[in-house]
């Protein structure tokens, strides 16, 4: 048998509904898994090593990534919030993890972004990584900022990123909208797995779907990543339709690709 890729592998955000899933998958990909995130992340199993820490606390994110090959970044504020939990776990802890990747010679992180970078564009658009980016509130705002950090850390430092523009990761599509933005678990993994081991990966922007009929999303440019999706939302339409069968087309969240995030908020 070959050994792993990978001799440590470091998960972030690893006690989060995504996080959860990737931890068992992929320790099939390295020697140490090394899990950290500021929520209890129970004891370290075979294999692992348990390292709670604060993505703002530049000193712990720097300890965090030492000794690590790879890292798969999914920690941080998930959902639209009040700009300064979203300021200090993503806008400030994206810039210490690629901060202490630098320092530490870490080579390529795999940064869960996420479609609400461009939540704003229609259901009608089809677009592509390239196009501009249209955030629908400050977390898809935080997203692209992470996007444009890991971007500049390759041009500068020669960092390898994938930056995940995750649609909708559940067991199953909850509405008609994710219909196009569903992303099964088998597939989120195919899709951090290719993006680890692309022999290649560059600075790419790739949407995290499953292969669904519906689709606002073209990755032919990420083609080179050999992501091939195998799961498809379309056996959950019928019953989706049956229990959504109107569309509310004067509602903004039936309009654009962000869906219920681009009327979420303001706090205050
Ligand atoms: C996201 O970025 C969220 O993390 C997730 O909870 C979903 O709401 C998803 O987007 C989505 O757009 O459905």
């Amino acid at each position: 048998m070959s050994p792993p890729p990978f001799n440590r592998l470091l998960l972030t955000g690893a006690a989060g509904a995504l996080g959860r899933q990737l931890r068992p998958r992929l320790k099939r990909l390295c020697s140490t898994l090394r899990v950290s995130d500021m929520a209890e992340l129970g004891s370290a199993g075979a294999a692992e090593e348990v390292r709670p820490a604060r993505l703002e606390d530049a000193q712990a994110v720097h300890a965090l990534l030492e000794g690590v090959d790879a890292v798969v970044h999914l920690g941080g504020v998930s959902t639209e919030q009040p700009w300064q939990p979203i300021l200090q776990a993503n806008v400030m802890g994206v810039v210490h993890l690629y901060e202490a990747a630098r320092k530490h010679g870490v080579k390529r992180i795999v940064f869960a972004s996420s479609n609400h970078v461009t939540g704003f564009y229609r259901q009608d658009d089809v677009i592509t990584p390239q196009d501009p980016v249209r955030p629908d509130g400050f977390y898809g705002l935080s997203k692209a900022w992470g996007e444009n950090v890991s971007r500049y850390y390759f041009d500068r430092h020669g960092i390898e990123s994938a930056c995940l523009r995750i649609g909708s990761s559940f067991p199953e599509p909850k509405d008609r909208r994710m219909l196009a933005t569903w992303l099964s678990y088998d597939d989120l993994d195919r899709l951090v797995t290719a993006c680890l081991t692309a022999p290649v990966l560059g600075h790419t922007i790739v949407y995290g779907m499953s292969d669904n009929t519906t689709t606002w999303w073209d990755n032919t440019s990420a083609r080179h990543v050999g992501f091939r999706p195998q799961d498809s939302s379309e056996r959950f339409r019928a019953a989706l339709e049956a229990r959504q069968p109107t569309i509310d087309l004067g509602d903004p969240a039936s309009i654009y690709q962000g869906g219920a995030f681009v009327r979420t908020g303001p706090f205050e």
